[in-house]
């Protein structure tokens, strides 16, 4: 059986082998998807995150991390989606301008693939100008922003603001770290998430779906 604890640690180390291998290992031995992450790779990957906050580690050690839960991902990713069903809608999700973190952002759009979402995802850094556009070109119902800076949260505001300025009949949500549900009312948003499985709780229930 798969040692999830030993996921964690290999994520915590950064060893990209041994996270490639036990969720590997994992999969084949038909371990639930969403398992694998939470308790596995999401799991270390915290611990990280109270570490690097505590200065118990720095940045070349949590892109290390950053990398070991990646590499796993990878493999981890397409069984995720395969969990789910045909697109029940389009949504497009992007980390805001100025911010370059993305696992959370990844994992928003991994959980919406496998809850049978058709997702486009946008990438880091996108100005509000490009989820305009985006939202134009693509017509998604729902759009979703993620922001792990204190001080690139405003520029979810000002993607809210265009949005609304050009008239878009979309949905928006917003997510990460320091982002609130107190923020979301202050700023307009259409709906919070707290966590990747919340995120598509709300997306549907955005969407009345
Ligand atoms: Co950064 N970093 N970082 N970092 N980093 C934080 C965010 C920080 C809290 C660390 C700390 O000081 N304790 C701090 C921010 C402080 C603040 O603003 N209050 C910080 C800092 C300061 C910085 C730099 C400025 C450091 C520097 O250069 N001096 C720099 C900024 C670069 C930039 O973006 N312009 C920076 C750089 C980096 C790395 C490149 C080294 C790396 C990012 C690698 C990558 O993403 N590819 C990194 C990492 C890994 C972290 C921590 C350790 C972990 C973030 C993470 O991936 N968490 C983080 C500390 C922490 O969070 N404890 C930290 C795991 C991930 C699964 O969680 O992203 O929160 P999270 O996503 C969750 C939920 O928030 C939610 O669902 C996800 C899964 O459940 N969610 C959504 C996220 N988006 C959502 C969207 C939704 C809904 C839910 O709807 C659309």
């Amino acid at each position: 059986m798969a040692d999830l604890k030993a996921l964690s640690e290999a994520v915590i180390k950064g060893d990209q082998n041994k996270a490639l291998e036990i969720t590997k290992a994992a999969i084949s031995e038909g371990m639930a998807p969403a398992k694998i992450l939470n308790d596995g790779l999401i799991a270390g990957m915290n611990v990280i995150g109270v570490r690097f906050k505590n200065n118990e580690v720095y940045i070349p050690e949590v892109l290390i991390a950053a990398r070991a839960m990646k590499t796993a991902m990878e493999v981890l990713a397409p069984k995720l989606v395969e969990a789910g069903v045909e697109p029940i809608a389009k949504a497009a999700i992007g980390t805001v301008q100025g911010d370059l973190h993305d696992i959370g952002k990844n994992l928003v759009v991994m959980m919406l693939k496998g809850a049978g979402f058709d997702v486009i995802d946008l990438g880091v850094d996108v100005s509000s100008q490009k989820f305009v556009d985006k939202v134009k070109e693509l017509k998604p119902q729902v759009v979703g922003m993620s922001a792990l800076l204190t001080t690139t949260m405003p520029a979810m505001e000002k993607t809210i603001a265009a949005i609304k300025e050009a008239g878009l009949n979309v949905k928006t949500m917003i997510g990460g770290a320091p982002v609130t549900q107190a923020y979301a009312d202050r700023i307009g948003a259409d709906g919070y998430a707290a966590d990747a499985a919340s995120a598509v709780d709300l997306a549907k229930a955005l969407l009345g779906k």
